[in-house]
């Protein structure tokens, strides 16, 4: 890893010393002398926010370690193998008196914080987020608040603090994964079904989370607050917010994610809009499927195996070259990937991991360049491979060519790439004395051939490209409108993505030529019109067509009932359902009246179903947008057409549509079921000409 880089890591680490920020003696929001819930939010501009997220960005690459008591059974308990890895409380449904011995067992003599630390340094992680408390309630450090912690064990020593020391030692910011739900704390709730002790109360709890939370940072001095487990209903948007502004408080550097808060959706990890609290989004076991939009900051974590916790049977691992290619494409989209390690019981990393880590730090020590510090790429999508870039001083910019399979003649194609490369531009990241490579320009695509002998690395061979601007790429008009239906006449606008870039438009569904009669951009749309739009440079086809249909519509006319009542009606039924459909013809366990869509009268946490029916009053005619966002399925109707189709089993997901309504009441009918695990039930309205959506007031819904 070239020198430059590791001095920076280390400065980066060192600027986390766990120096506890004194409080000015007038801070009123100082958590000490007064109740955390009476903590002011931190006001932030977006050039502080930048600053604070830096180092994070620049990062890329992140270790995440599960590590506690449930890497003592491993997923088997009383000599059975159950799974369960650091859920087996859980799973096995062990009560917590049963669990909580497993304290006197704890005596991992392996442990090597210094190990740990180098491991993650040679693999190019530039972070270690570690389990300061998983959901079933261990301390791994010495707390004050608890006696369940890691002083009541053998091992008595503050594993955190060697941690960080040791992290700090090698310029890796030391992070901390602290888990809001709680399987054995006596204030936590709800407990779990077989949880027979009596008591429990949140406000409590919340005041312990977050005296613990005062001690982990004073103590150690995190980068990064990683939380979890937030999904169950006792957590409320109030408490995370709160917690998010304390943390920010008490050290105004701290980097927090989304599972701080309640607007999350589902294992796909971005936060939902409404103000909910996080500095980056937390896909779980899965990479966006596309490029998030610039400046949505988010991190893919993933485990190496199957398992976040150790369990010896799981020998699941995902190969080196799958690994570094799951790196190269979260970076080429600009995220950052948090890889997991299970240490076992005795403190010991398991081989298949350090195997692997050796491997892609293998990678990273010839082409970390084309990670750390690098954002998303300028393409769409690239048949051989990816691309991450940088700046360059002058105003240039250094595209990273990641070819993880070499095309059969031998050029790799950049579509679109308008930008003049600079002289001599291509070369090897990891071979540059190998010699250039040849850089043609064919239309408006750029051609690099890459001999077959310039494949050092079949996981991943970097071409380095160096532009002597930012990187024009043309992959298609810009159309702000989506598809859609429409009143009254309207103006599409599109944009040409470069002044040296002709559009060419039909609206009669045909593809566009260069000779198409429509070359303005901006077109009057007032029948039902199939859109079709492409880019031409000097008369070549340029990147993608790109087609919206616009439907043009009437109204759907309002209804008069005879009687109007407050609150909608709703129905509860019971039963495990994978779609809308399944319980069309259950019996109903209750019935009742509810003032809005809510789950105000779920009948149980899991397989259960409700239907809302009633009336919504529109204040306006026009084009009305709906969203609901639910896990699991839901639907959403207006005179018995089907507007938000959100069916099936998944977590949380929200979905919208659109009708066009005139003003007055209008039938309606939400249908909702609840598989296992997060329920999650939101349905919110746009009205006419708005880009946002807002709850309903409740006013609004009759029956
Ligand atoms: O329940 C946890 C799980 O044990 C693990 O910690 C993962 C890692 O992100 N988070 C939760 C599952 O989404």
């Amino acid at each position: 890893m070239p020198l430059h880089t590791t001095l920076l890591a280390i400065a980066l680490a060192a600027s986390h010393t766990p120096s506890s920020p004194t409080p000015p003696p007038d801070a009123d929001w100082w958590p000490r002398h007064l109740p955390s819930r009476v903590v002011t939010p931190l006001e932030e501009t977006p050039a502080q926010l930048d600053a604070r997220m830096a180092w994070w960005r620049e990062a890329r690459f992140g270790m995440f370690i599960h590590w506690g008591l449930y890497s003592i059974p491993g997923g088997y308990w009383e000599g059975r193998r159950t799974g369960g890895a650091e859920w087996i409380l859980n799973s096995v449904k062990i009560h917590p008196d049963d669990y909580m011995p497993l304290q006197s067992q704890f005596d991992p003599v392996d442990f090597d914080a210094r190990e740990w630390a180098m491991i993650a340094n040679n693999a190019g992680m530039r972070y270690l987020v570690v389990t300061s408390k998983h959901h079933d309630g261990f301390c791994l450090w010495p707390s004050a608040f608890t006696d369940f912690d890691v002083e009541g064990t053998p091992f008595a020593r503050d594993i955190l603090g060697e941690l960080a020391e040791a992290c700090r030692n090698e310029g890796v910011v030391p992070c901390l994964y602290h888990s809001i739900m709680d399987w054995t704390h006596p204030d936590y709730l709800p407990r779990r079904a077989w949880d027979d002790r009596p008591g429990g109360d949140h406000d409590r709890y919340v005041e312990h989370l977050h005296r613990q939370l005062e001690e982990l940072i004073e103590r150690y001095g995190p980068g990064v607050l990683w939380f979890d487990g937030e999904w169950e209903g006792t957590w409320t948007h109030d408490d995370g917010q709160r917690t998010y502004d304390l943390v920010r408080r008490i050290d105004p550097r701290i980097i927090v994610n989304n599972r701080v808060d309640t607007g999350r959706t589902g294992m796909a990890g971005l936060t939902r809009s409404g103000g909910y609290r996080g500095d980056f989004g937390t896909p779980e076991q899965e990479i966006p499927t596309t490029g998030l939009p610039e400046g949505v900051d988010w991190e893919t974590c993933m485990t190496m195996n199957r398992s976040w916790g150790y369990q010896s049977f799981d020998l699941a691992y995902k190969t080196t070259s799958d690994l570094v290619r799951k790196l190269v494409d979260i970076a080429s989209k600009g995220g950052n990937f948090l890889l997991n390690v299970g240490p076992d019981e005795r403190g010991r990393f398991p081989a298949e991991a350090k195997e692997r880590l050796a491997g892609v730090g293998r990678w990273m020590s010839f082409n970390d360049d084309s990670i750390h510090g690098t954002r998303a790429s300028p393409f769409s999508t690239l048949e051989w491979g990816r691309c991450t870039r940088a700046s360059l001083p002058g105003g240039g910019e250094r595209l990273y060519l990641h070819v993880f399979d070499r095309p059969e003649d031998g050029v790799i194609r950049l579509p679109g790439l308008l930008t003049r490369p600079m002289h001599e531009a291509a070369y090897l990241l990891a071979a540059p004395g190998a010699g250039r490579l040849a850089v043609e320009r064919d239309g408006a695509d750029l051609a690099i051939e890459l001999p077959a002998d310039a494949m050092v690395d079949p996981i991943d061979t970097v071409v380095i490209l160096d532009l002597v601007a930012p990187a024009l790429v043309v992959d298609g008009p810009r159309i702000t409108v989506d598809s859609g239906i429409f009143i009254e006449p309207f103006t599409v606008t599109i944009e040409s993505p470069d002044p040296t870039v002709q559009l060419r438009s039909t609206t009669d569904g045909s593809d566009p030529t260069f000779d198409s009669r429509i070359d303005v951009d901006e077109i009057e749309i007032d029948r039902t019109t199939t859109l079709r739009t492409a880019c031409f440079f000097d008369g070549v086809p340029v990147g993608a067509v790109v087609e919206r249909r616009f439907e043009r519509v009437m109204p759907v006319a309002s209804v008069q009932p005879f009687v109007i009542r407050d609150g909608l009606a709703w129905r509860t039924f019971l039963g495990g359902f994978e779609r809308v459909s399944d319980f069309a013809e259950a019996p109903v366990e209750r019935e009742g009246v509810v003032a809005t869509v809510d789950l105000s009268m779920q009948p149980r946490d899991e397989n259960f179903a409700v239907t809302f029916t009633g009336f919504i009053e529109i204040p306006t005619t026009g084009i009305w947008t709906f969203a609901l966002d639910s896990d699991d399925g839901s639907t959403l109707r207006i005179h018995d057409s089907m507007v938000v189709d959100n069916d099936g089993l998944h977590s949380a997901l929200e979905k919208s549509g659109a009708i066009a309504l005139e003003a007055g009441l209008h039938p309606i009918r939400v249908d909702y079921f609840e598989g296992t695990g997060q329920d999650d039930l939101i349905l919110r309205w746009s009205p006419p000409g708005s880009a946002t959506f807002a709850p309903i007031p409740p006013e609004r819904f009759k029956r």
